[in-house]
């Protein structure tokens, strides 16, 4: 029998690599996407005749259950939400909302339309925040430091309380941060990343960035929505750690990009304050132990190897889009 899987954040960097590898597995794959008036699939132009798009919103409890009695699904992957941290001290009830209660509304309406619904839920290294110990793994005690990190906090403990009251197949992945050339621009690996391939080509002068100090244990997307799959298909729902267990400083970050392309960073690279966070996480890294394992799982990409990817693609793209002005 076909497998059906739902995706809520499908129109993002991650959703687009899970519809992707489902599809490859032989899925058919169901998105779920907010009605907009500028509906936006530039992810999924490849992908957009071999998947279902529907419309449900995370703020919006019916949509969801009719939704979900439409599709019938027997996984359900929940990436949604408002996942830009800085934003989150701008719009932090918004951020609760749908990032922390939007997870209570996917588990409700499971538990209304059909209990047997595997669950995935995006948990996020942001919930260690201040970290308690080095590495972080699945046991160590989560501090976060904003709003989002306290949504997602929300949004992993009631994934564990339905799994618990219910006896529900509902998974947390608690990813550490996971890169792509499809990561949005806003996030500093892309920022960097498209600024070292615009600055190289001529058509940007400076790249702004806050702390240059914080460090991250940065991922491959397209590897982490291995392990996200692979924790449905186990016989006992779990919640994971997924890292590469290497930390590295957004320095180091642009070091490796703006190297790639013969460009001395100094010579660009400016702190503004406007980029600082009221409250820092300073330094990540994960402990992926359990993972590798019980679900066989492991990184394939590493971080010099992903910056320069993202740089590569960069490159092409900005030079295709110069060579469109030119026509
Ligand atoms: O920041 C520093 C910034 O915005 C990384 C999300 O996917 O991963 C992501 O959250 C670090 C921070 O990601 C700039 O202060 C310096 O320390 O790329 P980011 P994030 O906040 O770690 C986790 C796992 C998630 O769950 C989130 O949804 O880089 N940084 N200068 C900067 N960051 C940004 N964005 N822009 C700068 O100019």
């Amino acid at each position: 029998m076909t497998q059906r899987a739902l995706v809520t954040g499908v129109t993002g960097q991650v959703g687009a690599y899970l519809a992707d590898f489902l599809l490859g597995k032989g899925y058919e794959v169901y998105g779920m996407i907010r009605r907009s008036a500028n509906e936006e699939f530039e992810r999924l132009e490849h992908l957009r005749d071999r998947i279902h798009l529907e419309h449900g919103d995370l703020l919006d409890e019916m949509s969801i259950v009719n939704l979900i009695e439409k599709v019938r699904p027997h996984e359900i992957y929940n990436l949604a939400a408002q996942t830009f941290v800085p934003t989150s001290w701008l719009q932090p009830v918004l951020t609760g909302d749908c990032t922390a209660l939007g997870v209570t509304r996917f588990l409700e309406a499971i538990r209304k339309v059909d209990e047997s619904i595997r669950f995935y839920q995006a948990s996020s290294s942001e919930m260690f925040g201040a970290v308690q110990e080095e590495p972080q793994s699945e046991t160590t005690p989560f501090y976060p430091r904003s709003p989002y990190g306290v949504a997602k906090v929300y949004g992993h403990w009631i994934t564990v309380n339905y799994r618990e009251s219910y006896d529900m197949f509902a998974c947390s992945g608690i990813l550490f941060n996971h890169e792509s050339p499809l990561r949005g621009k806003d996030f500093v690996t892309r920022k960097i990343s498209d600024a070292a391939a615009r600055i190289k080509l001529g058509v940007q002068k400076k790249l702004k960035l806050g702390n240059l100090d914080a460090q991250r244990d940065w991922g491959y997307a397209g590897d982490y929505v291995r392990a996200m799959w692979l924790m449905l298909q186990q016989d006992e729902p779990d919640d994971y750690v997924i890292a590469t267990g290497e930390s590295h400083s957004v320095r180091e970050c642009v070091e490796v990009a703006f190297g790639h392309v013969d460009l001395d960073w100094n010579d660009y690279v400016e702190v503004d304050s406007q980029f600082l966070r009221p409250a820092e996480v300073h330094r990540l890294r994960g402990d992926a132990g359990k993972a590798r394992e019980k679900l066989g799982w492991q990184p394939e990409v590493h971080f010099t190897e992903l910056i320069t990817m993202m740089v590569d693609a960069d490159l092409e793209r900005v030079r295709f889009e110069l060579e469109s002005d030119d026509e």
